[in-house]
């Protein structure tokens, strides 16, 4: 392909008089989200799961390769293996796989071997980051800035879901390879995450641990 400059379309545009509040009101908006991990039984549409995952594929990416690929299921049965298979794993982590510090470090968050949330929400989002592509002749294409590309739209998914008033908890098996048979993804794609996604429940809770932000002053720095 060539390179071929475009006027830069949809150009959007603050007062800037406005811009303050127009910052500070998305950042009231992004402090409301949370990591949740009991759901609602409430549906969800596939059309909104749809257009939030179209979301998250207007991300930026190494040579806008977009080296990602998002499986959302709502098949219980296929939640339920999902389910089964992370928590094979987690009982090994939890149970001696996992080193001391790791767990000591979870403590705060509450985590342990049962995962109720990967059947009780309406959806599973798994992520896949695509490690290498092909060329036309079958040749291996090298992929550039994979795990940066995918954690950035990763993190457009997020906010694309709570900007829908939906929950997610970005859950890691470890290790995950099990998520390429399920999805049926091919061997050249990495699992990175299974976002449940749905409503928190009523009785929804988070640890109060994961309220405490790094404060501005220990986030940056300015020259
Ligand atoms: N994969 C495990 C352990 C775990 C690891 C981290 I780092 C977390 O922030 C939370 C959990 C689990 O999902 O329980």
């Amino acid at each position: 392909m060539t390179y071929v400059p475009i006027p830069l379309p949809n150009r959007v545009k603050i007062q800037k008089n406005e811009a303050i509040k127009v910052v500070s009101d998305y950042y009231i908006h992004m402090c409301k989200r949370h990591s949740v991990r009991d759901f609602s039984k409430e549906p969800v549409s596939n059309a909104i799961i749809e257009k939030i995952i179209e979301t998250a594929g207007r991300a930026p990416s190494g040579a806008n390769q977009q080296p990602w690929h998002f499986v959302a299921i709502r098949d219980p049965e296929k939640k339920a293996k999902i389910r089964a298979a992370a928590e094979h794993e987690e009982q090994a982590f939890y149970s001696g796989r996992g080193h001391d510090e790791w767990i000591a470090a979870l403590e705060p968050i509450g985590t342990n071997a049962s995962k109720p949330h990967l059947t009780d929400a309406p959806w599973l989002i798994v992520i896949f980051a695509e490690r290498y592509g092909f060329n036309k002749d079958g040749s291996r294409r090298k992929n550039y800035y994979v795990n940066e590309s995918v954690g950035i739209a990763t993190g457009f998914l997020i906010s694309a879901l709570h900007n829908a008033g939906l929950v997610c908890l970005t859950h890691t098996p470890n290790p995950m390879k099990f998520l390429n048979a399920m999805c049926k993804r091919p061997a050249n794609e990495k699992p990175i995450m299974i976002l449940p996604v749905g409503y928190a429940s009523e009785a929804a809770t988070i640890p109060e641990a994961s309220t405490n932000k790094k404060p501005l002053r220990d986030i940056m720095s300015i020259f």
